[in-house]
């Protein structure tokens, strides 16, 4: 593995004292593709020490709620038998990982620790926490990002345009397949506690949503079907589509490239497999390549990047400026959560959240901007909004997600507009620019039934 995707290395990894060497898995919850994975193998059997797989359930997670949980423990366990089908320790332990990973490690003598390079505040802090109490070597292996987000650029940068080149000059280096996962010679022979799956689920305090109706088949089997149907039978429709809510244009990859389930790089490698020609993908490699890795390195560089000091400067400056600006419509979290206000497409859109657990990308933006829009100040506004996305997208509590809102409420990575009301110079989005885009009122009659809501 090129070293760069190491980035961060805790205490000294030269030292060589036995024992079984440890993979904690959080972000990259699959065994295909998975570079911290293949990494440790790697390690464990150079020094022919077991390797063994470890997953901390934490009792809660930004908002996310008993489906998002689902979702996630039913491809958890598809990893863990195949896991253990090559002969790969796995465990999964309830509570908090600062506490049972350096207990974890001290009980099984293990000499060494990898774990996935995750942006999110949570997850560093967890990290640091841990390495101050173990003294044996602890390393963050990028396996989110197609090119590791610290070799594509050392900075913050200013929005796709200025990382984009950056990241297609580095592609040919660092889009290749990893070493396939090795059955592993050397058995972890102590006891590990049975893990209840059946129970597991229902023993942890999370929220139901009641409108939660869809189904999402999970796990790296699952993501990998999405990824080819999507390939074979829609990514054609994708350039022309992708904005037009009422059509299935997008790729539905979200919740597995969330949880981890498949990585970008296998859809990239699939893609460069099939029978397209790269002009015909442009679109969609944007996407998931560019726009996806600058969210990581936006989370990365700035540690407001789920409130009002991220946003660029002429943004904050512009918002100012509108505070007082009077606001036609107010509504309070409750009015947003139960999709009540005076737009109905608004409305549908927020009944997409609820029911699917996403919305459509072209409305996801438009959501979020009407509550800029709709908020007594920019603040509230990121408040509801990253609140409602944590809570009820099944992509949600994602450095896509905190990057999309400071996208739409404040300017990131966008430029200055026309100045107007409230808005200021960020972009503006309303009802007449959704009706160019696609039919409005098939949306709206799709997820506002009259008599169920709004
Ligand atoms: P496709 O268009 O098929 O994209 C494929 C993949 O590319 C996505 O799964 C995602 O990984 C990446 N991608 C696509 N668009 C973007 C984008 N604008 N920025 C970064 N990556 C992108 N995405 C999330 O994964 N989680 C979120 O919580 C989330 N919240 C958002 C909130 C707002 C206000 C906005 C404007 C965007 C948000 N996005 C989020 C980005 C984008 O809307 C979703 O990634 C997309 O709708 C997921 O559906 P898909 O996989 O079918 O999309
Ligand atoms: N990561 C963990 O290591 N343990 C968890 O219990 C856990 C729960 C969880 C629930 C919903 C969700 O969207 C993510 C969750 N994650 C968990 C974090 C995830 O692994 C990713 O690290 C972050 O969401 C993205 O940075």
């Amino acid at each position: 593995m090129d070293p760069r995707r190491v980035i961060t290395v805790y205490h000294d990894t030269k030292k060589s004292n036995q024992g079984p060497i440890l993979y904690w898995m959080s972000r990259e919850q699959r065994t295909e593709s998975n570079w911290a994975l293949s990494y440790a193998q790697q390690r464990a059997l150079t020094e022919n020490q077991p390797l063994i797989v470890i997953f901390v359930l934490m009792d809660s997670f930004l908002h996310a709620n008993y489906s998002h949980y689902d979702f996630m423990l039913r491809g958890l366990k598809e990893v863990a038998a195949g896991l253990q089908k090559h002969n790969i320790a796995f465990t999964l332990l309830k509570g908090d990982p600062s506490k049972l990973i350096p207990q974890f490690i001290r009980n099984h003598g293990i000499s060494h620790m990898v774990t996935d390079f995750d942006p999110l505040r949570q997850k560093k802090s967890l990290q640091q926490h841990i390495a101050e109490k173990i003294t044996v070597s602890m390393e963050t292996v990028d396996g989110h990002n197609i090119v590791p987000v610290t070799t594509a650029s050392k900075k913050q940068e200013y929005g796709a345009y200025t990382l984009r080149p950056k990241l297609h000059k580095l592609l040919e280096e660092f889009l290749h397949q990893q070493p396939k996962i090795l059955k592993h010679p050397v058995p972890f022979t102590k006891e590990l506690p049975d893990i209840s799956w059946s129970t597991l689920l229902d023993s942890l305090p999370l929220e139901k949503n009641p409108y939660f109706t869809a189904t999402y088949p999970s796990g790296p089997r699952a993501g990998k079907k999405q990824m080819e149907d999507f390939i074979e039978n829609r990514l054609n429709n994708y350039a022309a589509h992708s904005n037009d809510p009422t059509k299935e244009a997008l790729s539905g990859l979200s919740p597995y490239l969330h949880f981890g389930q498949i990585s970008s790089q296998q859809v990239l490698l699939a893609l460069e497999e099939s029978k397209f020609h790269s002009s015909a993908t442009r679109d969609f490699v944007e996407q998931i390549f560019v726009r996806k890795e600058l969210s990581d390195n936006y989370c990365y560089y700035n540690i407001n990047y789920d409130n009002f000091n991220g946003f660029p400067h002429w943004a904050k400056k512009s918002l100012d400026a509108h505070r007082r600006d009077p606001r036609e419509h107010l509504y309070a979290y409750e009015d947003f959560l139960h999709g009540n206000t005076h737009d109905r497409l608004w409305n549908a859109a927020q009944w997409e959240l609820l029911t699917t657990g996403k919305i459509h990308s072209y409305l996801r933006m438009y959501w979020c901007k009407k509550i800029l829009q709709w908020t007594k100040s920019p603040e509230e506004a990121m408040a509801f909004a990253i609140k409602l996305n944590d809570s009820y997208s099944i992509d949600g509590r994602d450095p896509n997600g905190y990057t999309g809102i400071a996208w739409s409420i404040g300017g990131l990575h966008d430029r200055a507009w026309k100045e107007r009301e409230i808005f200021g110079k960020i972009r503006y989005m309303n009802y007449q620019g959704a009706k160019r885009k696609f039919d409005v009122l098939q949306y709206i009659n799709t997820y506002l039934k009259d008599e169920e809501h709004g």
